[in-house]
């Protein structure tokens, strides 16, 4: 039997006129059973309904900051803007394959985006907000920093791995401030910060904020690819006898 189809989102960070994805994404879908595609950006937005119909499932990968004007700021003075276009379509391909209720995980920027998509406003600059205690969440040197998540035991991901906290790694400088329209927090770091969220009403609606694609050679990080590519797979015999 195919594999279930799954899409992840591209950059072209730091090169303007290439498509960049870490190997990471596709390695890791490919190793939860799923058979990997990615997807190119600077795209006519009219073909979004064409990948969304083709797709078993959706990564929307890391990547920089989105324009904080859907919550009503402007740019901290440390952000480095998301290409506009890149913005564009991912808003545009979320919204599509939502709609058709294809299974989706966010990661990092992904799970930004998904908050955004829903209503939702950011932290934009983690270092300006005080917490105790205070945890590092940005990687500064050659390694990513790596903090406990708590797990909601009852959430998708809770149940899946069967377990309260997972061990993540930290690369990111933003964070979910007001989670979105129908999203609950399911995993929270020790000084508080949103490390993920679901919508526990939709096949699967799951964001992260760390990078499981870095760790997929450890079981709990590679599982949430594989509840993603289970997911997809029963969509996709659902959809396709
Ligand atoms: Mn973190």
């Amino acid at each position: 039997m195919d594999r279930p189809l799954i899409g992840i989102t591209t950059d072209t960070h730091p090169r303007p006129d290439h498509y960049e994805s870490p190997i990471a994404y596709a390695r890791a879908v490919e190793a939860a059973g799923g058979l990997a595609v990615l997807l190119p950006y600077h795209a006519d937005l009219s073909l979004v309904p064409q990948y969304a119909r083709r797709l078993d499932g959706m990564v929307f990968s890391g990547g920089n900051d989105l324009n904080p004007q859907h919550y009503g700021q402007t740019f901290h003075p440390k952000a480095i803007p998301i290409d506009p276009a890149r913005e564009r379509f991912e808003l545009a391909l979320l919204a599509e394959v939502e709609r058709l209720r294809v299974p989706i995980l966010g990661i990092c920027l992904g799970a930004q985006l998904m908050n955004i998509h829903r209503g939702g406003s950011l932290l934009q600059f983690l270092p300006d907000v005080p917490r105790h205690p205070q945890l590092e969440h940005r990687k500064l040197g050659e390694t990513a920093p790596r903090h406990k998540v708590d797990l909601d035991p009852a959430s998708q991901l809770g149940r899946w791995l069967n377990k309260r906290e997972i061990d993540a790694n930290s690369s990111h400088k933003q964070a979910v401030d007001r989670p979105g329209r129908g999203l609950r927090i399911i995993a929270t770091a020790p000084d508080g910060v949103i490390e993920g969220m679901e919508d526990p009403d939709y096949p699967l609606f799951m964001a992260v904020q760390w990078h499981p694609e870095r760790l997929h050679d450890e079981p709990d990080h590679l599982s949430i690819f594989r509840l993603l590519v289970e997911r997809a797979a029963g969509r996709k015999a659902g959809n396709r006898p």
